[in-house]
Protein backbone atom coordinates (compact mmCIF):
# COMPACT_ATOMS: atom_id res chain seq x y z
CA UNK A 1 0.00 0.00 0.00
CA UNK A 2 2.99 2.37 0.80
CA UNK A 3 5.63 3.40 -1.57
CA UNK A 4 8.35 1.32 -1.46
CA UNK A 5 11.55 1.90 -1.23
CA UNK A 6 14.39 -0.66 -2.06
CA UNK A 7 16.69 -0.39 0.98
CA UNK A 8 20.06 -2.03 0.40
CA UNK A 9 22.45 -3.04 2.88
CA UNK A 10 24.24 -0.55 4.18
CA UNK A 11 28.24 -0.73 3.89
CA UNK A 12 28.51 1.77 7.17
CA UNK A 13 28.24 -0.32 10.01
CA UNK A 14 27.87 2.63 12.82
CA UNK A 15 26.91 5.97 11.37
CA UNK A 16 27.64 7.93 14.47
CA UNK A 17 31.62 7.62 13.31
CA UNK A 18 30.62 8.18 9.52
CA UNK A 19 31.21 12.29 9.07
CA UNK A 20 34.45 11.60 8.21
CA UNK A 21 33.57 8.98 5.57
CA UNK A 22 31.85 11.85 3.46
CA UNK A 23 33.60 14.25 1.30
CA UNK A 24 30.93 16.35 0.57
CA UNK A 25 28.62 16.07 3.36
CA UNK A 26 28.55 16.40 7.08
CA UNK A 27 26.24 14.39 9.73
CA UNK A 28 26.57 14.13 13.22
CA UNK A 29 24.24 13.59 16.28
CA UNK A 30 23.42 15.54 18.97
CA UNK A 31 20.98 14.40 21.96
CA UNK A 32 19.16 12.11 19.42
CA UNK A 33 18.71 14.37 17.03
CA UNK A 34 20.66 14.28 13.36
CA UNK A 35 22.25 17.48 12.03
CA UNK A 36 22.40 16.80 8.02
CA UNK A 37 24.82 19.86 6.20
CA UNK A 38 25.79 19.63 2.39
CA UNK A 39 29.04 20.90 2.40
CA UNK A 40 30.16 22.47 -0.76
CA UNK A 41 29.96 25.59 0.21
CA UNK A 42 33.03 26.86 -2.50
CA UNK A 43 29.92 25.42 -5.40
CA UNK A 44 26.61 26.65 -3.34
CA UNK A 45 26.09 23.58 -2.18
CA UNK A 46 25.58 22.48 -5.89
CA UNK A 47 24.60 19.01 -5.75
CA UNK A 48 26.85 16.54 -8.15
CA UNK A 49 26.90 12.80 -8.14
CA UNK A 50 29.09 12.43 -5.15
CA UNK A 51 26.55 14.48 -2.87
CA UNK A 52 23.45 12.55 -4.32
CA UNK A 53 25.36 9.20 -3.73
CA UNK A 54 26.78 10.24 0.07
CA UNK A 55 23.12 11.50 0.46
CA UNK A 56 21.74 7.68 -0.65
CA UNK A 57 24.36 5.81 1.36
CA UNK A 58 23.58 8.06 4.80
CA UNK A 59 19.97 7.46 4.74
CA UNK A 60 20.54 3.65 4.25
CA UNK A 61 22.90 3.24 6.90
CA UNK A 62 19.95 5.36 8.87
CA UNK A 63 17.57 3.41 7.86
CA UNK A 64 19.21 0.50 9.16
CA UNK A 65 20.49 2.09 12.18
CA UNK A 66 17.17 4.45 13.02
CA UNK A 67 16.01 2.07 16.45
CA UNK A 68 19.37 0.88 17.68
CA UNK A 69 21.33 4.70 17.35
CA UNK A 70 17.89 6.50 19.19
CA UNK A 71 17.68 9.37 16.00
CA UNK A 72 14.68 10.70 16.33
CA UNK A 73 14.73 13.43 13.85
CA UNK A 74 17.11 15.28 11.29
CA UNK A 75 17.67 18.66 10.34
CA UNK A 76 18.81 19.58 6.61
CA UNK A 77 20.20 22.59 5.94
CA UNK A 78 23.45 23.81 3.58
CA UNK A 79 27.06 24.91 5.28
CA UNK A 80 27.60 28.49 5.04
CA UNK A 81 25.73 31.91 4.74
CA UNK A 82 24.54 31.73 1.27
CA UNK A 83 23.29 28.77 0.19
CA UNK A 84 20.96 25.47 1.01
CA UNK A 85 21.39 24.13 -1.99
CA UNK A 86 22.03 26.11 -5.79
CA UNK A 87 20.20 23.39 -7.47
CA UNK A 88 21.76 20.08 -9.56
CA UNK A 89 25.45 20.79 -10.56
CA UNK A 90 25.10 22.21 -13.70
CA UNK A 91 28.66 21.40 -14.90
CA UNK A 92 28.46 18.20 -14.11
CA UNK A 93 25.02 18.07 -16.01
CA UNK A 94 26.17 20.10 -19.07
CA UNK A 95 27.95 17.26 -21.06
CA UNK A 96 25.69 14.45 -20.10
CA UNK A 97 24.27 12.28 -22.79
CA UNK A 98 21.07 10.61 -22.20
CA UNK A 99 21.96 7.54 -20.20
CA UNK A 100 23.95 9.57 -17.45
CA UNK A 101 20.92 12.00 -17.21
CA UNK A 102 18.76 9.16 -16.57
CA UNK A 103 20.95 7.53 -14.10
CA UNK A 104 21.54 11.10 -12.30
CA UNK A 105 17.42 11.51 -12.30
CA UNK A 106 16.98 8.53 -10.66
CA UNK A 107 19.67 9.32 -7.75
CA UNK A 108 17.85 11.99 -7.37
CA UNK A 109 14.52 11.40 -7.34
CA UNK A 110 15.83 7.76 -4.96
CA UNK A 111 17.45 10.23 -2.61
CA UNK A 112 13.82 12.33 -2.15
CA UNK A 113 11.72 9.17 -1.90
CA UNK A 114 14.30 7.95 0.65
CA UNK A 115 13.73 11.06 2.66
CA UNK A 116 10.04 10.61 2.54
CA UNK A 117 10.31 6.81 3.84
CA UNK A 118 12.41 7.68 6.86
CA UNK A 119 10.18 7.29 10.16
CA UNK A 120 11.67 10.15 11.29
CA UNK A 121 10.78 14.04 10.44
CA UNK A 122 13.32 15.94 8.60
CA UNK A 123 13.17 19.85 8.84
CA UNK A 124 14.72 21.62 6.34
CA UNK A 125 16.55 24.93 7.33
CA UNK A 126 17.10 26.75 3.64
CA UNK A 127 20.00 29.22 4.97
CA UNK A 128 19.79 31.25 1.23
CA UNK A 129 19.66 29.65 -1.96
CA UNK A 130 17.43 26.60 -2.65
CA UNK A 131 17.11 26.85 -6.30
CA UNK A 132 15.83 23.98 -8.92
CA UNK A 133 17.28 20.61 -6.98
CA UNK A 134 17.87 22.64 -4.03
CA UNK A 135 13.79 23.12 -3.94
CA UNK A 136 12.77 19.53 -4.62
CA UNK A 137 15.60 18.33 -1.47
CA UNK A 138 13.68 20.85 0.86
CA UNK A 139 9.96 19.77 -0.11
CA UNK A 140 11.04 16.28 0.33
CA UNK A 141 11.35 16.89 3.82
CA UNK A 142 8.45 17.15 6.26
CA UNK A 143 8.47 20.69 6.25
CA UNK A 144 10.74 23.54 5.75
CA UNK A 145 11.62 26.52 7.55
CA UNK A 146 13.37 29.29 5.61
CA UNK A 147 15.37 32.36 6.85
CA UNK A 148 14.54 35.97 5.86
CA UNK A 149 17.29 35.83 2.96
CA UNK A 150 16.29 32.61 1.61
CA UNK A 151 15.42 32.16 -2.10
CA UNK A 152 13.29 29.60 -3.91
CA UNK A 153 12.78 28.93 -7.30
CA UNK A 154 12.38 26.17 -10.43
CA UNK A 155 14.93 28.05 -12.66
CA UNK A 156 15.45 24.58 -14.75
CA UNK A 157 13.17 26.19 -17.80
CA UNK A 158 16.00 28.70 -18.08
CA UNK A 159 18.95 26.30 -18.84
CA UNK A 160 16.17 24.53 -21.41
CA UNK A 161 14.98 21.62 -18.74
CA UNK A 162 12.31 21.15 -16.33
CA UNK A 163 12.79 19.87 -12.48
CA UNK A 164 14.23 16.87 -12.69
CA UNK A 165 14.20 15.32 -8.80
CA UNK A 166 10.89 15.72 -8.42
CA UNK A 167 10.00 19.10 -8.45
CA UNK A 168 6.52 18.39 -11.57
CA UNK A 169 5.33 16.64 -8.45
CA UNK A 170 5.81 17.71 -5.16
CA UNK A 171 5.49 21.46 -6.22
CA UNK A 172 1.74 21.36 -7.06
CA UNK A 173 1.09 19.22 -4.31
CA UNK A 174 2.22 21.69 -1.85
CA UNK A 175 0.90 24.67 -3.27
CA UNK A 176 -1.30 23.81 -6.01
CA UNK A 177 -1.41 23.50 -9.69
CA UNK A 178 -2.12 27.29 -10.87
CA UNK A 179 0.89 28.50 -8.68
CA UNK A 180 3.38 25.61 -9.34
CA UNK A 181 3.06 26.01 -12.92
CA UNK A 182 3.68 29.84 -12.79
CA UNK A 183 6.89 29.68 -11.06
CA UNK A 184 8.14 26.60 -13.21
CA UNK A 185 7.00 27.79 -16.22
CA UNK A 186 8.79 31.05 -15.64
CA UNK A 187 11.79 30.17 -13.53
CA UNK A 188 11.47 32.72 -11.21
CA UNK A 189 13.17 33.31 -7.76
CA UNK A 190 10.33 33.43 -4.69
CA UNK A 191 11.67 34.86 -1.40
CA UNK A 192 11.19 33.46 2.31
CA UNK A 193 8.37 35.77 2.60
CA UNK A 194 6.33 34.89 -0.60
CA UNK A 195 7.31 30.85 0.20
CA UNK A 196 5.77 31.26 3.33
CA UNK A 197 2.50 32.82 2.37
CA UNK A 198 2.14 29.99 -0.54
CA UNK A 199 2.72 27.22 2.04
CA UNK A 200 5.80 26.26 0.63
CA UNK A 201 7.66 27.28 3.64
CA UNK A 202 6.06 27.07 7.50
CA UNK A 203 8.30 29.69 9.27
CA UNK A 204 10.40 32.10 8.61
CA UNK A 205 13.23 33.21 11.02
CA UNK A 206 15.75 36.26 11.04
CA UNK A 207 18.99 34.21 10.47
CA UNK A 208 20.59 30.54 10.42
CA UNK A 209 20.91 30.48 14.49
CA UNK A 210 17.57 31.48 14.95
CA UNK A 211 16.64 28.75 12.10
CA UNK A 212 17.97 26.25 14.01
CA UNK A 213 17.08 27.29 17.51
CA UNK A 214 13.18 27.24 16.41
CA UNK A 215 13.97 23.53 14.15
CA UNK A 216 15.62 22.30 17.41
CA UNK A 217 12.71 23.71 20.04
CA UNK A 218 9.91 21.60 17.32
CA UNK A 219 12.09 19.10 17.42
CA UNK A 220 12.07 19.22 21.51
CA UNK A 221 7.93 18.83 21.25
CA UNK A 222 8.63 16.36 18.90
CA UNK A 223 10.70 14.34 20.83
CA UNK A 224 8.21 14.14 23.66
CA UNK A 225 5.42 12.19 22.09
CA UNK A 226 5.53 8.93 20.72
CA UNK A 227 8.15 8.16 18.03
CA UNK A 228 6.17 5.08 16.14
CA UNK A 229 3.21 7.23 16.51
CA UNK A 230 5.24 10.36 14.92
CA UNK A 231 6.45 7.59 12.56
CA UNK A 232 3.55 6.44 11.50
CA UNK A 233 1.87 9.71 10.80
CA UNK A 234 4.41 10.26 8.68
CA UNK A 235 3.75 7.18 6.52
CA UNK A 236 0.34 7.66 6.08
CA UNK A 237 0.48 11.55 5.26
CA UNK A 238 3.16 10.81 2.98
CA UNK A 239 0.72 8.28 0.64
CA UNK A 240 -2.35 10.46 0.98
CA UNK A 241 -1.79 12.41 -1.94
CA UNK A 242 -0.91 9.32 -4.31
CA UNK A 243 -4.39 7.14 -2.82
CA UNK A 244 -7.81 7.63 -3.13
CA UNK A 245 -9.46 8.95 0.09
CA UNK A 246 -10.76 5.21 0.31
CA UNK A 247 -7.47 3.96 -0.10
CA UNK A 248 -6.03 6.74 2.27
CA UNK A 249 -8.26 6.11 5.15
CA UNK A 250 -7.47 2.36 4.69
CA UNK A 251 -3.75 3.05 5.31
CA UNK A 252 -4.69 5.18 7.99
CA UNK A 253 -6.34 2.79 9.68
CA UNK A 254 -3.84 -0.23 9.21
CA UNK A 255 -1.19 2.37 10.76
CA UNK A 256 -3.89 2.91 13.68
CA UNK A 257 -4.60 -0.87 14.00
CA UNK A 258 -0.31 -1.77 14.27
CA UNK A 259 0.27 0.81 16.84
CA UNK A 260 -2.83 0.08 18.41
CA UNK A 261 -1.79 -2.18 21.83
CA UNK A 262 2.14 -1.08 21.51
CA UNK A 263 3.99 -0.43 24.36
CA UNK A 264 4.19 3.25 23.58
CA UNK A 265 0.48 3.32 23.02
CA UNK A 266 -0.16 1.62 26.55
CA UNK A 267 2.47 4.19 28.56
CA UNK A 268 0.74 7.02 26.73
CA UNK A 269 -3.17 6.21 27.59
CA UNK A 270 -1.60 4.76 30.84
CA UNK A 271 0.17 8.30 31.76
CA UNK A 272 -2.52 10.12 30.43
CA UNK A 273 -4.40 8.15 33.29
CA UNK A 274 -2.31 8.53 36.42
CA UNK A 275 -2.21 12.17 35.26
CA UNK A 276 1.57 12.16 34.51
CA UNK A 277 3.96 13.04 32.04
CA UNK A 278 4.29 9.89 29.55
CA UNK A 279 7.56 8.20 29.74
CA UNK A 280 8.56 7.38 26.02
N1 LIG B 1 25.85 24.00 -10.36
C1 LIG B 1 27.19 24.11 -10.40
N2 LIG B 1 27.86 25.14 -9.88
C2 LIG B 1 27.13 26.10 -9.28
C3 LIG B 1 25.73 26.05 -9.20
C4 LIG B 1 25.09 24.93 -9.78
N3 LIG B 1 23.76 24.76 -9.71
N4 LIG B 1 25.29 27.15 -8.56
C5 LIG B 1 26.40 27.87 -8.24
N5 LIG B 1 27.50 27.23 -8.67
C6 LIG B 1 28.90 27.65 -8.53
C7 LIG B 1 29.27 28.75 -9.53
O1 LIG B 1 29.58 28.20 -10.79
C8 LIG B 1 30.44 29.37 -8.82
O2 LIG B 1 31.56 28.55 -9.03
P1 LIG B 1 33.00 29.23 -9.38
O3 LIG B 1 33.31 30.11 -8.21
O4 LIG B 1 33.92 28.06 -9.50
O5 LIG B 1 32.79 30.00 -10.64
C9 LIG B 1 30.08 29.27 -7.35
O6 LIG B 1 29.11 28.24 -7.27
C10 LIG B 1 29.46 30.55 -6.81
O7 LIG B 1 28.34 30.88 -7.62
P2 LIG B 1 28.14 32.32 -8.31
O8 LIG B 1 29.46 32.96 -8.55
O9 LIG B 1 27.25 32.14 -9.48
O10 LIG B 1 27.38 33.08 -7.13
P3 LIG B 1 26.38 34.32 -7.28
O11 LIG B 1 26.18 34.85 -5.91
O12 LIG B 1 26.84 35.26 -8.33
O13 LIG B 1 25.00 33.66 -7.79
C11 LIG B 1 23.23 32.04 -7.85
C12 LIG B 1 24.30 32.76 -7.00
C13 LIG B 1 22.16 33.05 -8.27
C14 LIG B 1 22.60 30.95 -6.99
C15 LIG B 1 23.91 31.46 -9.12
O14 LIG B 1 25.04 30.71 -8.70
C16 LIG B 1 23.01 30.53 -9.91
O15 LIG B 1 22.16 31.01 -10.63
N6 LIG B 1 23.25 29.22 -9.81
C17 LIG B 1 22.49 28.23 -10.60
C18 LIG B 1 21.10 28.05 -10.07
C19 LIG B 1 20.33 27.07 -10.92
O16 LIG B 1 20.05 27.27 -12.07
N7 LIG B 1 19.96 25.94 -10.29
C20 LIG B 1 19.18 24.89 -10.95
C21 LIG B 1 20.10 23.88 -11.53
S1 LIG B 1 19.22 22.68 -12.48
C22 LIG B 1 18.56 21.63 -11.36
O17 LIG B 1 18.66 21.78 -10.18
C23 LIG B 1 17.82 20.45 -11.95
C24 LIG B 1 17.60 19.32 -10.95
C25 LIG B 1 17.13 18.06 -11.63
C26 LIG B 1 18.14 17.47 -12.54
C27 LIG B 1 17.65 16.18 -13.13
C28 LIG B 1 18.58 15.69 -14.19
C29 LIG B 1 18.04 14.53 -14.94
Amino acid sequence: MFPQVEWEESQVEVFMFISSAFETIKFEVKNDLGYLIINREEKLNALNSTVLSELKELFEALHNKIKEEKVRGLILTGSGDKAFIAGADISEMKDMNKEQARKFGELGQQVTLMMESLPIPIIACVNGYALGGGTEIAMACDFIFAQESAVFGQPEVKLGLIPGFGGTQRLAKLIGRGRAKEIIYTGRNVSAEEAKRIGLVIEVFKDKEEMLLGAKKTFSKIMKVGSNAVGNSKKVMNVANDLTIKEGLNAELSSFIDLFGSEEMREGTTAFLEKRPPNF
